[in-house]
């Protein structure tokens, strides 16, 4: 049994992140998601989800190829989450190419391609000037 974990905010969900997390569950048999809190995705980017934690849970949850899913505090705890999870490999996006490779010592870590011209940022953009 092959576990894999990976992480992130989620806010919004769309295509690049369903994608993500196919080529991660296809790269073994368990997918663990660490979801980031309002918290860190806050720190993290500048603004509030769209979405709150419970409501990005919830999505993820439904999703067949999402196995456990659980709040990702803080960047700095992840070798403490790769370990409680016993994840065999880290997959993030290319996105963080190289920020994670100290994590080598305890799993695989693999970068991914993002999905071009699509991101949460630009779809806010988007229906905010979108006249309902
Ligand atoms: N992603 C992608 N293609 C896109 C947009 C996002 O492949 N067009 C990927 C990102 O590379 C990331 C995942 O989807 O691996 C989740 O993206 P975000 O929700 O933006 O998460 P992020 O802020 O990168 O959080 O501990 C690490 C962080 O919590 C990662």
């Amino acid at each position: 049994m092959r576990r894999i974990i990976t992480f992130g905010t989620f806010d919004v969900l769309h295509v690049g992140h369903i994608k993500i997390l196919q080529r991660a569950k296809d790269m073994g048999d368990h997918l663990t998601v660490g979801l980031s809190s309002d918290a860190l995705s806050i720190a993290k980017k500048g603004r509030a989800p769209v979405y709150p934690f419970t409501s990005r849970q919830t999505i993820l949850k439904a999703l067949r190829f999402v196995d456990t899913v659980f709040m990702e505090e803080s960047l700095e705890k992840k070798r403490e989450y790769i370990i409680q999870h016993k994840a065999d490999a880290l997959v993030m996006g290319n996105d963080w190419e190289g920020k994670f490779d100290e994590f080598e010592d305890i799993c695989d870590v693999i970068y991914l391609p993002r999905t071009p011209s699509i991101s949460t940022t630009e779809i806010i953009e988007i229906i905010k000037e979108t006249d309902l």
